[in-house]
Formats: structure tokens, sequence, C-alpha cells
């Protein structure tokens, strides 16, 4: 089983320019500053990862270092990339690569970003001229959570563009699904026996009282179906599309889980409000641990294919809560494994302490601080991990 850790670009390299940067320049999200600086020190993450015991760690390239301009790329950041995967390899870490992790080059926002008629084709193009240089790498994803990126980008307008519209959202997951679908096809082309997939970021939605039914049913039909049925059949259902065709396919299903929401029906929200009881477990954010949410979506939307847990992680200043949430997760893996489930790893969010897009610095998901420094024990190999998940 693969175990490991994941992050993605901007939040750990630093000194990245993209639209996120331009977010921040306009003061609407904190500074991300030189980050981690793994752009520099990415080989140092891999002591951490054989520190911890990780035989798998999920990374994500920057878009805007690759194709600096439209159509023009720089080979010589992705050599960079090229150097670190070998660096992984070396010791022994399978590298699960992801094309794209929320932010955008510049060129591509200012024109349009995934409103564009075109954006799949671009992104296809990308994810064509990067596998042709990792033929040794076998798993990929080629989006991360596309239900969230379209939700803050479109809907609630809190992340760029900053846009309110229902109908923009919908067009941008459609785009993003068909993005996927070009990118699948353009890294199988290129790489033998590579496994591709989407990270979906699922939650489980708990109805509050009898009417609270209706909307965690479509919160559920919206947020957490659509985008992996998506991906597994090759049609996009409603209200995204009319059941249209593409090409996609996902070899796993990856789950990013952190919480669920308990939704209440209100009159004046179609999707309902969110409430939280006191004395539950939360996150320094606020968000509910549940660590059985992990196994009811293993069993729900396993497809009969390999789940991958591609993230899942607290926030939190006390490390020993972090082992415990660690623990009882796998505890819930284990579970779905026990009743036939194909759960091929789990990728703990995040190895650093790195940068919460809103929030900065202030959320401490990380094994290790930003300085590198470990905050007590941690080990994946230890037999305490391993028997959760054997
Ligand atoms: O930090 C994020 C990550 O970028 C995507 N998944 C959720 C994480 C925690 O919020």
């Amino acid at each position: 089983m693969l175990l490991g850790a994941a992050t993605s670009a901007h939040q750990i390299e630093g000194d990245t320019y993209n639209d996120w940067t331009l977010w921040e320049r306009k003061g609407k999200a904190p500074p991300v500053g030189e980050a981690c600086n793994s752009w520099e020190r990415m080989e140092e993450d891999i002591r951490l990862l054989l520190k911890i015991g990780a035989n798998a760690y999920r990374f994500s390239l920057e878009w805007s270092r690759i194709e600096v301009e439209e159509g023009l790329f720089n080979i010589r950041n992705l050599l960079r990339y090229r150097r670190f995967v070998d660096a992984l390899l070396e010791a022994g870490i399978t590298p699960i690569l992801t094309l794209h992790h929320f932010t955008n080059p510049v060129w591509f926002y200012e024109s349009g970003g995934w409103l564009r008629r075109d954006a799949p084709e671009i992104f296809g193009r990308y994810a064509d001229l990067v596998s042709r240089y990792f033929g040794d790498v076998k798993l990929w994803i080629t989006i991360n959570e596309p239900n969230v990126y379209a939700y803050r980008g479109y809907v609630v307008g809190d992340w760029p563009p900053g846009e309110r519209s229902l109908s923009k959202a919908l067009r941008v997951i459609r785009n993003m699904l068909r993005a996927h679908s070009e990118a699948y096809a353009a890294v199988k082309a290129n790489v033998r026996r590579a496994s591709v997939g989407i990270a979906h970021h699922l939650r489980v939605f708990t109805p509050v009282g009898l009417l609270g039914r209706i909307p965690a049913l479509l919160r559920e039909y919206l947020f957490n179906f659509v985008p992996v049925f998506s991906e597994v059949s090759g049609e996009i259902p409603p209200p995204v599309a009319l059941m249209e065709r593409i090409n996609a396919g996902g070899d796993f299903i990856g789950i990013n889980y952190y919480t669920r929401d308990r939704v209440r029906f209100s009159l004046l929200q179609p999707f309902g409000v969110e409430v939280l009881p006191e004395g539950v477990w939360r996150n320094s954010l606020g968000w509910e641990v549940y660590p059985e949410g992990l196994y009811v979506l293993i069993k729900r939307y396993n497809f009969k294919r390999p789940v991958l847990i591609t993230e899942n992680g607290i926030a939190t200043e006390d490390h020993s809560e972090r082992v415990r949430f660690v623990r009882e997760h796998l505890k819930q893996v284990k579970r779905a494994k026990g009743e036939g489930m194909d759960v091929v790893g789990y990728l703990y969010w995040s190895l650093l302490d790195n940068y919460e897009w809103l929030e900065g610095y202030s959320a401490k998901f990380g094994i290790f601080t930003r300085d590198r420094r470990s905050k007590g024990d941690f080990n994946l190999s230890d037999q305490y991990f391993r028997d959760s998940v054997s």
C-alpha cells in the first residue's frame, strides 16, 4: 500500500507568479512569500519523507513555471521537476504528479481562464508536453478538486476570479472535466502503464431534520456525484451538461477527505445552511472531524475501481491530535478494505505546514514545520500505522 504525504506547488514552493499571486496583490489573500522555499529545497523534503517512512509523495507542477506564455514552454523549469522526480525514485519513493492544483498562469487567467472555450485543449497540450518528460511516473492526477475550484472562484467568489454566477461555475466544471479528458488521453499516450485520475474533494452531507434531506441531496449530487460520475462514465450529467460524451477515464478514484457538513433546510438558501453542534471534534479552522466519513465515501464512490486517498489531514497546533487523526482515519480505511474495497494508498495532507490559501500560514496541517523541524513522533512505517491498514 502507498503511504505518504501530499503538497501543492503554490503552497510550498515560494516565488510563484500566477493568478493567485494577483489575488494576493489585490489584498484578497495573504502573501505567500517564500512559502516553504521548496523550489530551492525540494530535495530536503525527500529527507522528511524518508524520516516518516513514506513510500509515496504527491506534489504538483506549477503550470505557470512551465508554460510561461501561451504555447511557450520553459524547459529549464520542467527539468527542475525532472531532477526532483529522479531523486524521489532514487530514494524509493513513488512520485504522484498533479498537473493542476488551483493556480493558473497569468496569461491563461487574463484571457478568460477556465471559461475559455479552448481551455480543455490548452490544458491537454500542457499535459502532453509534460508527460513526454515523465515516462517513468506511473501515477498522475490531472486536476485537483475541480468542484472546490469552481465553487470558490465562481459561486462564493472569494477565490480568483471572484465571480458569483452559478452558470459560470457550471461552465467551468464542464471545461475542467473536458480538460481532464484531454489530459488523460495525453498522459496515457505518452506514459506506458500510467494510472490517471482526478483528486476529488468529497464531503459527507448529513441532513438535519426531515427537510434537511433536500439540500443535503442537492449538495451530494452536485458537489460529489457529478464530477466522479463524469470521470468514470465519460458522460457529464445535468445540470452541467446533457450527458455530453467525453473520453474521460479514471483509472482510480482519488479522494480528498476532510470533513462533513450537517445541513439544515432553509427557505432562503437552496443548498441549505450548515449547523455544527457544540462538543463535536473540530480542527483549528472549525471543520468537523468525522473519521467514519472516509469509510462512507470509499464505499459510496469507489465505482468498483481502486481508491487512492489523495489527501486527508487536520489543521491543528497539537501534534498528538494529528497522530490520533491519522490513526482514526486509517482504521476506517482498514474497515473498507476488510469489506473488499481496493484502497491502494493514503496520503496525509500535508508534509509541511504551508500556505493555506485565504488562511495563509495560520492553519497548521503539516507533519513538519515550515522550517522543516519535526513536531514529534510520526512514522507511517511504524507497526502502529501499518496495523491500521494491513
Ligand atoms: O490546502 C488544501 C489543498 O490545497 C486542497 N485540499 C484541501 C487542503 C486543505 O484545505
